[in-house]
Formats: C-alpha cells, structure tokens, sequence
C-alpha cells in the first residue's frame, strides 16, 4: 500500500515510481511469457493485432516492439492486471473501486527501442473524468540509459496539448512541449512500477544501452470514468470492472477535452501513430 506522502505526491505531481511491488519470481514468470512472444513474432513480417514490429525485424532476428493487449493473449498477463498489490494501489489513487480501461507491453530492445514522443494518454481516450492512470510493471531495470519513461512534473493540472497536426490526430504533442528541460525519469528496478496520471506530459528516448527495457503498461481507472467514445453494450463497461460495483452513471468533471478526430493517417499503434510527425523530438535525436 501506498504512504500518504506517496499518494500526496502523486497528486501534485502526477507521477509516481514504487519499487518492489513483484518479486524476482514473478518478473521472471513475466520474461519467461514474453520470451515467448519474441519468438512467436518471428512468424510474422508486418504488424498485426498481436504484435507490432521495431524497423528492421526479420524471422531470424525478431524485434517486437509492443504486444497488443497482451491480457487478452495469456493468462499471466491478466492475473497481473489483478495483482492484489497493484490495485491496491490504483485504488488508493483511483477509488474506491477500480477498471481497466487497456493494456499494452512496450519493448525497446538494446540498441534500437524506438522512442515514445511527448503526449499526454489523454488525448488518446478522453473520459468523463480523468481519474485514469496508468501503471508501467518494469520488466527489466528501467534507467535513463535504456529508455525510462520521462515524464514534466505537475502538467496533469496543465491544459491538454494539441496531439493534431494537418486537422488530423497525430498522436503526440504537435506544439513545442513548455518546461521539456524539467522533465524527470522514472527509474526503478525490475519488479518496481511506475504510475502516471492521464494528463501527465510523458515520453521515451531511444534504448542506446545494451540491456533490454520491458515495460508492461495496465491502464487503470475509476469506475465512474466512462469513455467518451462509449462502449458496445453494458457488459463491455462492466467485464472492465476489477473492484466495486459497475456504475451507470458517469461522473462528469470540467475537464478539458479534444477527440482523437478526424482519425491518424496512420494506426495499430501509438509508434505508427506518430511516424507521420513533422517534428519529433525523440525520433530525430536517435
Ligand atoms: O513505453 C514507453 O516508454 C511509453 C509508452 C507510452 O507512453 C504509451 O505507449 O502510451
């Protein structure tokens, strides 16, 4: 469980690292899965609904980039969306009460993990209220040398940042980022997470070390946050209800909102999403 001092610091903050959440045999239960799903990925030569390839991937030399929705494609993946330590802590954060509104395994394997540019989760999925966050499981040490997350300290009270560019959603910030000099890695060791608030202006540079950085991301929220894109049918929102009781009615906050429309030119992936940018940050250090 969360300290006060934690939680308080979340708030103001709109981040957060926690360290030894899982233990060493759980992170390896996690590597052993993934492992798997590298070598799965050998089997394909373009991005489908499971997996999304780095540049430069071939069967002999798989480079995956991100499982899509790896709860839906092994069982270990969804008991960790309910680790009892976890969503305590969303639920801390969050509640009472807590859902999950996605999920996703980045990879940026040594020497060429592509980077995440700025953006704010937000833009992606805006709700009726923005008690969302998010949760990175670091599969591996997550340092500043292997493509931490980066996250400016405070901008989840900020406003949120045109993610379009040409009259299309473009899947980053397309202004210059305000206070990018005062953005703070998050680093922790393997079995820690990392937490950031929807809002919260966040990115990753390129891996330039020699070790992998595994980030395996839960997204969490209230169970009073309805997406403003809505949901097929009731059983869609309540299957995503982990703790408490399903709510049929959305708490609606002054929160400011823009929708990811008219829709990317590119999709299947926030790095395919932001491949058509004219002027990224990260890409163009690498
Ligand atoms: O994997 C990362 O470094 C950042 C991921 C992220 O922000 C995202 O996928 O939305």
């Amino acid at each position: 469980m969360l300290t006060r001092k934690q939680i308080d610091f979340y708030h103001e903050s709109g981040y957060l690292g926690v360290d030894g959440v899982l233990s060493a045999d759980e992170v390896a239960e996690l590597r052993r899965i993934t492992d798997e799903f590298v070598q799965l990925s050998a089997s394909v030569s373009e991005h489908t609904d499971v997996f999304d390839l780095e540049p430069g991937h071939t069967p002999e030399a798989p480079k995956l980039r991100r499982l899509k929705e790896p709860v839906s494609q092994h069982e270990v993946y969804q008991r960790f969306l309910n680790h009892p330590r976890i969503l305590d802590i969303a639920e801390q954060l969050v509640g009472p009460g807590v859902r999950t509104n996605g999920n996703k395994l980045n990879m940026k394997s040594p020497e060429y993990g592509s980077p995440v540019e700025w953006h704010q989760d937000w833009a992606f999925y805006p709700h009726t209220n923005d008690d969302l966050l998010a949760v990175g499981v670091c599969m591996d040490d997550m340092l500043y040398e292997n493509g931490c997350l980066l996250v400016i300290p405070g901008s989840h009270k900020g406003p949120v940042y045109s993610h379009h560019q040409d009259g299309r959603f473009a899947g980053a910030v397309t202004e210059e980022v305000p206070d990018a000099d005062k953005a703070v890695p998050i680093e922790l060791e393997a079995g820690g997470i990392s937490i950031h608030h929807v809002r919260t202006l966040h990115a990753s540079a390129k891996n330039v070390s020699t070790r992998p950085r595994r980030l395996l991301l839960y997204q969490y929220c209230a169970v009073d946050a309805w997406h403003l894109q809505g949901y097929p049918d009731w059983q869609a929102y309540a299957d995503s209800v982990l703790r408490g009781e399903p709510c049929n009615r959305p708490r609606l906050a002054d929160v400011p909102v823009q929708m990811p429309m008219p829709e990317a030119l590119r999709g299947g992936s926030i790095y395919e999403t932001q491949t058509i940018l004219e002027k990224p940050v990260f890409a163009r250090a690498a």
